[in-house]
């Protein structure tokens, strides 16, 4: 059976209002902190997941060719650790293109496979969706729904036997802050049963030079993936961000072990964001904090694991990058 357009999976014009509807809640509340910020969950409309999948490819930008590397060589160990797996949840699903590679180089029976993909982009969850069509053999359930949602909705289903595996890849851990991500996989944890594991993708520590090159690349695709920050919100809550007005730029945090992107005002300006009723002054100089990317040493990873409940099954690195392999024990 394939679940090609399950309920869970549509976007209802109700959905859309509310989520609009939060988006602006959202920047009332970040855009006014100090300093301002933007949570960047809000960078993935269809152009910025168009623009992140650009990332992927930049010659810079090495998180995603490594960790395809490392599952090509390594998903038959990781399937070796997890006999029998019935079940493969990706939180994040991306392109679908990761999930592909381990079902294939970890020669996952297909036939007796469940895939559940948990994204908030129906852009995402389209590509994805396309690329594992290919796998007729598999049921593939889509979450059009924030991690947690998706998580609590197919932990509530009824699994036939066998061992669950979740994906939580790309490094996208990074985006959490300490406490969070140990609130965040403690919560996955919570989800799944005794046997179960997550594998985890987190970038390395690296050189300054290389992580600044990763985050500000001499293309410009990057300042084009924040910009489109406000792209998306003069367009979806009529603001008058003036594009040209802000500068990217990507710093490295050494004590919080963490890139950090900024918007930088470059000459002082009024904005106002009408369907979010608000408006406000930006001085030159001032900037809006839009991301921060963790990094970890391998041992980083393995500890914030442990702390959250699980035991370490294995981890494999390369092209500074790592995958940890952890089960939930009881
Ligand atoms: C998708 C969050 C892992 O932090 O490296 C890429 C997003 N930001 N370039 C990352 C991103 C700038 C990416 N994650």
């Amino acid at each position: 059976m394939r679940e090609k357009h399950p309920l869970s999976g549509r976007a209802t014009s109700i959905d859309l209002a509310s989520e609009r509807a939060s988006f602006a809640d959202d920047l009332g509340y970040y855009l006014t902190l100090q300093p301002r910020q933007l949570p960047s969950r809000y960078f993935y409309d269809a152009l910025g997941s168009a623009l992140f999948e650009a990332i992927c490819q930049l010659p810079w930008y090495p998180v995603t060719r490594a960790e395809k590397g490392l599952l090509e060589r390594y998903s038959s160990d990781i399937v070796g650790h997890l006999d029998p797996l019935s079940t493969v949840i990706e939180l994040g699903s991306g392109s679908g293109e990761k999930l592909g590679l381990l079902i294939d180089a970890g020669r996952i029976s297909q036939a007796r496979l469940t895939v559940h993909l948990v994204d908030v982009s129906p852009t995402a969850l389209a590509a994805a969706a396309d690329a594992l069509s290919r796998l007729d053999a598999t049921t593939v359930i889509m979450h059009r729904a924030p991690y947690e949602e998706g998580l609590a909705r197919i932990a509530s289903r009824p699994r036939g036997g066998g061992r669950a595996l979740v994906l939580f890849l790309g490094s996208n851990i990074g985006n959490f802050d300490p406490p969070g991500a140990a609130a965040f996989l403690r919560g996955i944890r919570s989800s799944l049963t005794a046997g179960d594991a997550l594998l985890l993708g987190t970038d390395l520590v690296k050189s300054e030079r290389e992580l600044l090159l990763a985050y500000d690349d001499p293309l410009g695709v990057t300042a084009a993936f924040n910009r489109n920050l406000l792209v998306r919100i003069n367009r979806e809550l009529d603001g008058d961000f003036d594009l040209d007005g802000f500068a990217h730029r990507a710093i490295w945090n050494a004590d919080q072990s963490r890139v950090e992107m900024h918007l930088v005002c470059r000459r002082t300006q009024h904005v106002t964001v009408r369907a979010a009723g608000f408006d406000f002054t930006m001085a030159e100089g001032e900037s809006i904090w839009t991301e921060s990317s963790y990094k970890y040493r391998p041992d980083d990873a393995r500890a914030m694991l442990v702390r959250s409940g699980f035991e370490v099954v294995d981890q494999w690195i390369d092209g500074g990058f790592a995958l940890t392999l952890a089960s939930r024990s009881a």
